[in-house]
C-alpha cells in the first residue's frame, strides 16, 4: 500500500499539535494597588484607588500571559474582590492549570467551571492569562483568536463622577478640547432623584450638542424613583439611563415606557442571564462586561445573544487597569453591532502607568494593539513598586531632628 501524503489537513492538524506541546509550569498571582486621579463617586461606593488582580501563566515553551481581575469598591459592588481572586486562583485553580496543555483554552476552562462555582472574574483573569499566552505561540492577536476584529479602534465614553457639577463640567470640557471624549457617563442615585436630574439637565446644558450624556443609576432607584427620574431625564436631554433599578423585571417594565435607552448591567451576569432578559425584552441595550460575563468567550456569547434578540450593544467596564480593559477591547472589537461604544478608560482613571507601551487613546478612540496576544506588555519594574507584598521599609513616627 502506498504511504499516505500528508494532506492540507493532516498538515495543520500536525501543527496545531505542535502548539499544544506547551504546558502550564506556574500559576503566578499577585495584588497591585494604584492611586486614582481623583475619587470616583458611585452610589454603593468611593473609590480612591483600585487594586488590579494580576494573574500570570508561564507555559513550558517559555510564553507567558498575563490576565487581570478587578472589582469595584472591594466587595461593594459584587462578591468577588481582588483578594478573593488571588485566593481562589492560587488554591483551586492553579492545581488543576499545572501540567494541562495551555493551548487548549476552551477545554481547560470547561475544565475550571466543573470544579469552581461562579467566581466569574477570577475565571475571566485566568483566560484571558491563556489566551495572550496562546497569542504569544501562535503570533496571532486575542482578537483574532475570538474569531477575528472587525475594528481596530473603539469609541471610549469618560465617567463624570467627581461628586460636583462643576467640578464634572470642567472635567468634560477638557475631555473634549483634548478630543479624548465625548460620550460622557454621569454617575448618580446618591441623591433625591429630583437633585440628580438638576446636575445632568446642567451638565447637558454646558456641553451643548457636542456631547452625548448617559447616567448610571447602580440600581439605587425605587421602581417609583425610576418613573420620576426617567422622566426628567428625557427632558433634560439624557440619551440612556444605565440600571435605574436593581430588580430585573422592574427594568423590563420601565423599558420602552420613556424615549430614553435603557440599558442592564449588574443584572446581566453571563449569557444565560442575558437569555433570560433578552425574552422579557428586559433592556434596550446591554452593557457587556468581560468579567461580569465570566470571561472573553462568555463575553462573546452575551453579545450574540444580544444582536438575535436586537438589543444593542455597549462595551462596558469594571474599571480594569491596562491589561484587563485591553482583553475587553480585544472581545469587543469582534462584535457585530457596538452601537454605543464603550467605556474603556479605567487606565486613564489611574495616576500610573504600568505598561512599557501606554495604550494609545486618542480621537475619542482608543487603538486595539495589533501584536501578538494582548499586545501589550508589563513594566516589570513599575509592578514591582506597586505590588502589595513588595518588601517594605518600616518608617516610625518623625522624631525630634537632631540638634
Ligand atoms: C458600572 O457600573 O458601570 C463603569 C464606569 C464607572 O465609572 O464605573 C463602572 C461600573
Ligand atoms: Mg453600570
Amino acid at each position: 500500500m502506498a504511504a499516505m501524503q500528508p494532506t492540507n489537513a493532516t498538515s495543520s492538524l500536525a501543527s496545531a499539535t505542535a502548539h499544544s506541546t506547551a504546558v502550564i509550569d506556574k500559576v503566578e498571582t499577585m495584588l497591585v494597588d494604584l492611586p486614582t486621579i481623583r475619587p470616583h463617586q458611585l452610589s454603593m461606593a468611593t473609590m480612591h484607588g483600585q487594586t488590579l488582580m494580576l494573574v500570570r501563566v508561564h507555559c513550558s515553551d517559555g510564553t507567558v500571559g498575563i490576565g487581570e481581575g478587578t472589582t469595584i469598591g472591594g466587595l461593594a459592588y459584587g462578591a468577588e474582590s481582588p483578594e478573593g481572586m488571588k485566593l481562589a486562583i492560587d488554591t483551586y485553580f492553579a492545581p488543576l492549570m499545572l501540567g494541562a496543555d495551555a493551548s487548549r483554552v476552551a477545554a481547560l476552562m470547561a475544565r475550571l467551571g466543573k470544579a469552581v462555582r461562579d467566581n466569574r472574574f477570577a475565571k475571566c483573569a485566568v483566560e484571558t492569562a491563556l489566551f495572550d499566552a496562546l497569542g504569544h505561540r501562535v503570533g496571532l492577536p486575542v482578537s483574532e483568536l475570538l474569531g477575528g476584529r472587525l475594528r481596530d479602534r473603539l469609541p471610549v465614553a469618560w465617567t463624570l463622577a467627581s461628586g460636583d457639577t462643576a467640578r464634572d463640567i470642567d472635567e468634560a470640557q477638557r475631555m473634549l478640547a483634548t478630543r479624548r471624549h465625548r460620550i460622557f457617563k454621569l454617575k448618580i442615585g446618591r441623591k433625591p432623584v429630583r437633585d440628580d436630574v438638576v446636575h445632568v439637565a446642567a451638565i447637558r446644558q454646558a456641553l451643548g450638542d457636542e456631547a452625548s450624556v448617559r447616567v448610571d443609576v447602580n440600581m439605587a432607584w425605587t421602581e417609583l424613583e425610576a418613573h420620576y427620574g426617567l422622566a426628567g431625564l428625557v427632558d433634560a436631554g439624557c440619551e440612556l439611563v444605565e440600571q435605574p433599578v436593581g430588580s430585573a423585571d422592574a427594568l423590563a417594565r420601565l423599558t420602552g415606557k420613556y424615549p430614553i435607552a435603557v440599558m442592564a448591567d449588574e443584572s446581566l451576569t453571563g449569557p444565560a442571564s442575558a437569555f433570560a432578559l433578552a425574552s422579557a425584552r428586559g433592556a434596550d441595550v446591554f452593557a457587556i462586561k468581560t468579567e461580569q460575563s465570566g470571561g472573553l468567550l462568555a463575553a462573546q456569547q452575551v453579545a450574540a445573544i444580544a444582536d438575535a434578540a436586537h438589543i444593542g450593544l455597549y462595551g462596558g467596564t469594571m474599571l480594569e487597569g491596562a491589561v484587563g480593559s485591553i482583553a475587553s477591547a480585544h472581545v469587543f472589537s469582534t462584535f457585530r453591532e457596538l452601537r454605543w461604544g464603550t467605556e474603556l478608560f479605567g487606565p486613564l482613571l489611574l495616576t500610573e502607568e504600568i505598561l512599557t507601551q501606554p495604550l494609545a487613546y486618542q480621537d475619542f478612540e482608543l487603538q486595539i494593539p495589533g501584536g501578538p496576544g494582548l499586545g501589550i506588555a508589563l513594566d516589570e519594574d513599575r509592578v514591582r513598586h506597586f505590588r502589595r507584598d513588595r518588601p517594605r521599609t518600616s518608617v516610625g513616627p518623625a522624631t525630634a531632628q537632631a540638634a
